[in-house]
């Protein structure tokens, strides 16, 4: 109890001194580092993800004895759609943008936007049956994005997303 008093006797006088002069306020933003750093490490992934607001389109992952493909392999989609992809057979697939193709402007949104990531633009591995993994293109701006299965680009599993 008492230390605790003495804690915020500290604190006041610490407060005291701060309000004092332009030193004083230097000292604080000199103490303040920690702290900005601690919220600096989020803020680098600081772009908040963006719900879809439009329609969902469907992308089926697939590998069987035609081999391996996401079906469609290229869609059209609208800035704010979502693009759902669905494990169907021959998993583990996966979706995957290649951070070097993806238009610059929209690579910290569209990466924002996609959940549990192995790595940047890179979702998880899709193992089961009728396990989906949604991306929101709400923020995306319009342009080309090349994406691939990490598994299976070997084999030509790649598809593309046009945001118009
Ligand atoms: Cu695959």
């Amino acid at each position: 109890m008492r230390f605790h008093g003495l804690a915020l006797l500290t604190g006041a006088v610490v407060l005291g001194a701060c309000s004092g002069g332009a030193n004083k306020a230097d000292t604080t933003a000199a103490a303040t580092p920690p702290a900005a750093a601690a919220s600096a490490t989020p803020a680098a992934g600081a772009v908040a993800a963006l719900p879809a607001t439009g329609q969902t389109v469907d992308i089926k992952m697939i590998g069987d004895d035609k081999g391996y493909r996401f079906e469609p392999a290229n869609v059209t989609i609208k800035e704010g759609d979502a693009v759902r992809f669905t494990m169907v057979t021959g998993g583990p697939h996966n979706v995957s943008f290649d951070p070097t193709t993806v238009p610059a402007d929209s690579k910290a949104q569209l990466d924002a936007n996609m959940p549990q990531k192995l790595s940047e633009l890179s979702s998880p591995m899709l193992m089961n049956p009728n396990e989906t993994y949604t991306i929101s293109f709400a923020g995306v701006k319009p342009g080309v994005y090349p994406f691939h299965c990490t598994p299976h680009l070997a084999m030509n599993m790649k598809g593309t997303i046009t945001v118009q």
